[in-house]
């Protein structure tokens, strides 16, 4: 028997520390060699590529279900095929909890859904209603069965927690060892400034921004961490979209706290501005928090050299322009409060990083890997199997060409979505191949993979989601509420 499947061939190997010339073989879905030269009956040419480990992408929205039965219009099969496209392997998507009934039902739908995935994927579960039942079995109950993160929204009808059930929420993961992911923004401000601008008539897209500024995202995110650090929780702040925000979690990673912080594609490329376009089209470009302007991606590239922002996700939350089920749910005139937020951006989230990031000399191509891969992999308890090209990971593989220009367009995208936000952008460096567990499953743009390949991912106990131990007067209140 031969002693590889496959052995990528002749190209430059990037982790999340070197980019070293190597080959890599492959056997039973898993890389078991790494070495100057390899050879076996099947070979894969890299002559001339970057090859990446699969992009990891731990914050995206697929088949999400809504109120009344029905799911987003990404389903597991497209999303797939948009991640796959676009260089990423791994996902973790999201179970949502709907106030009023329990985690398991819906867990198992989503469980069913994703049979259809292409990729290999988790889930986090959003709690939107902390009851007894909720914090102290079922909780335990799905971390268990490894599902081992949770998602709360300090905002957004109808999911938004209240201080004290949050702090439920960071004492139930406590408990069972789970990691906790915060949506920040400030529910009251962002409620109270919303009535004031439909009140004066402003009801377009663009007040979409101006009803949710800085100051909310940075208030909310100062709490979210000062009552972690009470609870003694980790957790990572998702969506960061300018610098004052960051530098909340800077001061608290300073402290020795456990607190990462996350950002999105959108927040180095879209800005308010887009949101001001003719007409409806500023819907395009909604997504909470908001963008902000060109001299805020410049802050956020900054807070990423430092390392205070270390995953970049999609947060792909697509609703079609056009039809009845998308951003026009409401009407094609509803007003900025009742659109559905949230962008496409499985797909372009490795380009558009690599474009703004390395191809632009902001970022070496270590640290691009260590963001959109190795990072969110070792943060969500993927690692080592996902998220790095090491002896025993999985063989999820990107051949990366550093140098093809690309002018972005939805076709491209791969995905449901009827319009990408990155229209008509030109990015340098592209995805020439994505290899899935040792499988070429895209090939120049074109995705090979059976429906039903993708595997769901458990996820055990892991340190970096371990609290520190250090408790205000050493008092764990988490024991008891
Ligand atoms: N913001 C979120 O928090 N989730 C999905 C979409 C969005 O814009
Ligand atoms: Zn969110
Ligand atoms: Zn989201």
């Amino acid at each position: 028997m031969a002693e590889f499947d496959l052995v990528v061939r002749g190209g430059t190997v990037v982790t999340g520390s070197d980019a070293v010339r190597a080959d890599i073989g492959i056997r039973g879905g898993r890389i078991t060699a790494l070495a100057e030269s390899l050879s076996g009956p099947a070979t894969l040419d890299a002559g001339g590529l970057y090859v990446l480990p699969g992009g990891v992408d731990t914050h995206c929205h697929i088949e999400q279900l809504r109120a009344g039965g029905d799911a987003d219009e990404e389903t597991w099969e497209s999303g797939s095929r948009a991640c796959l496209a676009g260089g990423t392997t791994s996902v973790i998507s999201f179970s949502n909890q709907f106030k009023g009934s329990g985690l398991l039902a819906p867990l198992a739908e989503y469980h069913r859904r994703a049979q259809r995935a292409m990729v290999d994927y988790g889930f986090h579960q959003i709690i939107t209603d902390p009851t007894d039942a909720v914090v102290w079995q079922e909780i335990p109950q799905i971390v268990e069965q490894g599902v081992r993160s949770l998602k709360v929204f300090l905002t957004y009808d109808p999911l938004h927690l209240d201080d004290r059930q949050y702090l439920r929420v960071l004492a139930a993961a406590r408990r069972s060892g789970a990691f906790v992911t915060v949506h920040c923004e400030n529910y009251e401000a962002i409620r109270w400034r919303t009535e004031a601008l439909l009140a004066d008539g402003r009801t377009a897209p663009k007040y979409h921004a101006w009803s949710r500024p800085r100051m909310i995202e940075r208030e909310a995110t100062h709490r979210a961490i000062a009552l972690a650090e009470m609870v003694d929780q980790p957790i990572q702040v998702f969506h960061v979209s300018c610098a004052e925000v960051a530098a909340e979690i800077a001061q608290a990673q300073e402290r020795g706290l456990k607190v990462w912080g996350e950002t999105c594609t959108q927040y180095f490329v879209l800005t308010a501005a887009d949101q001001d376009r003719p007409g409806f089209e500023g819907a395009r470009f909604m997504c909470s928090p908001s963008p902000r302007d060109a001299a805020d991606h410049a802050g956020m590239w900054d807070m990423v050299r430092r390392n205070v922002i270390d995953v970049v996700s999609s947060d792909h939350s697509g609703w079609c322009y056009e039809g009845a089920r998308g951003k026009r749910m409401n009407g094609a005139d509803a007003s900025f409060r009742d659109i559905p937020n949230g962008v496409p951006g499985l797909t372009a989230r490795l380009p558009i990083l690599f474009s703004e990031g390395v191809a632009s000399g902001r970022i070496d191509i270590t640290q691009f890997v260590r963001l959109v891969a190795t990072t969110p992999a070792r943060l969500f308890g993927l690692a080592p199997r996902k998220g790095s090209i090491a002896i025993g990971a999985d063989a999820d593989l990107v051949l990366w060409d550093a140098t093809k220009k690309t002018r972005l367009n939805n076709a491209m995208m791969q995905h449901a979505i009827d319009y990408t936000p990155y229209d008509a952008m030109e990015v340098t460096g592209w995805p020439v191949a994505t290899l899935r567990r040792g499988e070429v499953v895209m090939r120049d743009g074109h995705v090979q993979a059976e429906p039903g390949s993708g595997q769901f991912l458990p996820r055990g106990p892991y340190d970096l989601a371990k609290p520190r131990g250090v408790l205000p007067d050493g008092f764990d209140a988490s024991a008891f509420a």
